[in-house]
């Protein structure tokens, strides 16, 4: 049974609209539950969720064990700041390390302090073991990357509702086209550039699947050049794209990786960096951290999350369920005008509606699937993410399948 809530959707709808910064646009249903791959609103409206908060819910909403983990740490023991040890950390420390084979972890907490931590530190090596001249030091993002909010994160965007009205920006970055082998041997030509930092697969520019050569290419051109290869897997890694990580697919290994999102199970803001001692070691005492990076309660929490992943075979499960989604809407797309295009590894997929970015269709398709009973939401208009937890049984699947063909059926003209 689901406690229903003594206000309305409407009226919590309201109350944040008066109340709250208007810096995001939802999907009017305001949850306030989740179990597994369901969420329900405040009606007691049931739901599957098709976007597993970004990528952070990948274990499913409320994992019992790591829901333990958090309750048995919370009562013990939650933040220390890094004045001192606390037992939880370096348990986590080791796992974390092993799990995906680097010497050494620098914990943070959201995705974007990670990626700001890796960008410091491509920086602090570039200057300490290539010898770049003191603040000359250049990285390479690629355009229409999303890696987060803070300034050093929009500094790389391409996406003028991200950067217009927040310059000045950070100065020594260079934006080269994704999946362009000649535009990044060019960057690289240049003997000031320390870093490549990039997504896998492009979240946010509508789960963008590079070339199967082109990960291979970045990361033996950056080993040939003396420059770090940096892997964002905040939104890819741990198992959503069907392997551990990403880069997995392509049997490369970042220099420096990045995660962030599903490190806690959605439970709490988890980030991390991983990089070998020739790398990690060039931060000193001092030169960077957080209060609350590495506290007892997060480590708990990610060590929990992390076996769960492993426990759950979660990233075989999630290769076999995409599949299984990118077969059926492949079928549908044959069947309908609506479809352009379906593209996607493992549970990170995206339907591409054939409509200008402009249109409102994806939106409303949005819509209308919530109405039957599943959430997703649109990206650049006219692109619409499945992500489901990566839990979700082939039953499961085959009825979510049937509420988004159900769904483009009702929009055929
Ligand atoms: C929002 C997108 C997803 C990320 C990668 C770093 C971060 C993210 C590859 C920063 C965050 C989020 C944040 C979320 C929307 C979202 C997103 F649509 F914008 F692209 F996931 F698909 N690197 N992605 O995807 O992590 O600091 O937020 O923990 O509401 O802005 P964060």
């Amino acid at each position: 049974m689901i406690e229903v809530s003594q206000f309305s959707s409407q009226q919590l709808i309201h109350l944040e609209d008066q109340y709250g910064a208007h810096n995001y646009h939802p999907i009017p249903v305001v949850l306030t539950k989740g179990k597994g791959v369901h969420v329900w609103d405040v009606e007691g409206k049931r739901y599957f969720d098709f976007l597993s908060a970004y990528s952070a819910v990948n274990q499913g909403h409320c994992h019992p064990r790591i829901i333990q983990a958090l309750v048995d740490q919370a009562s013990q023991l939650t933040l220390t700041s890094r004045a001192f040890h606390n037992d939880r950390l370096g348990p986590y420390e080791e796992l974390i390390c092993q799990y995906f084979g680097y010497d050494k972890v620098l914990p943070m907490n959201t995705g974007v302090e990670a990626v700001e931590t890796a960008i410091k530190l491509i920086r602090k090596w570039g200057y300490l073991v290539k010898g770049i001249p003191s603040n000359q030091a250049k990285i390479v993002f690629a355009a229409k990357n999303f890696h987060g909010r803070t300034l050093g994160a929009i500094s790389a965007s391409t996406d003028p509702t991200a950067t217009e009205g927040f310059g000045p920006f950070i100065p020594g970055y260079i934006v080269i086209p994704f999946n362009d082998k000649e535009a990044l041997a060019n960057a690289l030509e240049d003997e000031q550039v320390a870093g490549v930092l990039m997504e896998p697969i492009q979240g946010e520019a509508g789960v963008v699947v590079p070339d199967e050569d082109y990960l291979p290419y970045v990361a033996d051109l950056c080993k040939q050049r003396n420059v770090l290869y940096a892997a964002d897997e905040v939104q890819t890694g741990i198992a959503r794209t069907g392997k551990l990580l990403c880069t997995h697919h392509y049997n490369i290994r970042p220099d420096i990786l990045i995660l962030g999102k599903a490190l806690s199970g959605g439970v709490l803001p988890v980030s991390a960096v991983l990089a070998d001692d020739a790398i990690m070691l060039n931060l000193k005492p001092g030169q960077h951290g957080s209060t609350f990076g590495g506290n007892p309660l997060a480590a708990a929490v990610a060590v929990e999350a992390l076996k769960v992943v492993e426990d759950e075979n979660l990233a075989e499960n999630a290769e076999r369920m995409g599949s299984i989604f990118r077969s059926r809407m492949l079928e549908l797309s044959k069947k309908s005008e609506l479809i352009q295009k379906v593209r996607g590894k493992g549970l990170l997929n995206a339907v591409v509606i054939n409509e200008d970015p402009k249109s409102s269709r994806a939106w409303n398709i949005c819509l209308k699937m919530a109405e039957n009973g599943l959430l997703a939401k649109p990206t650049q208009g006219n692109i619409i993410r499945f992500a489901p937890p990566l839990i979700i049984n082939e039953n499961q699947m085959d009825s979510c399948c049937s509420i988004i063909e159900k769904t483009f059926k009702e929009f055929e003209r």
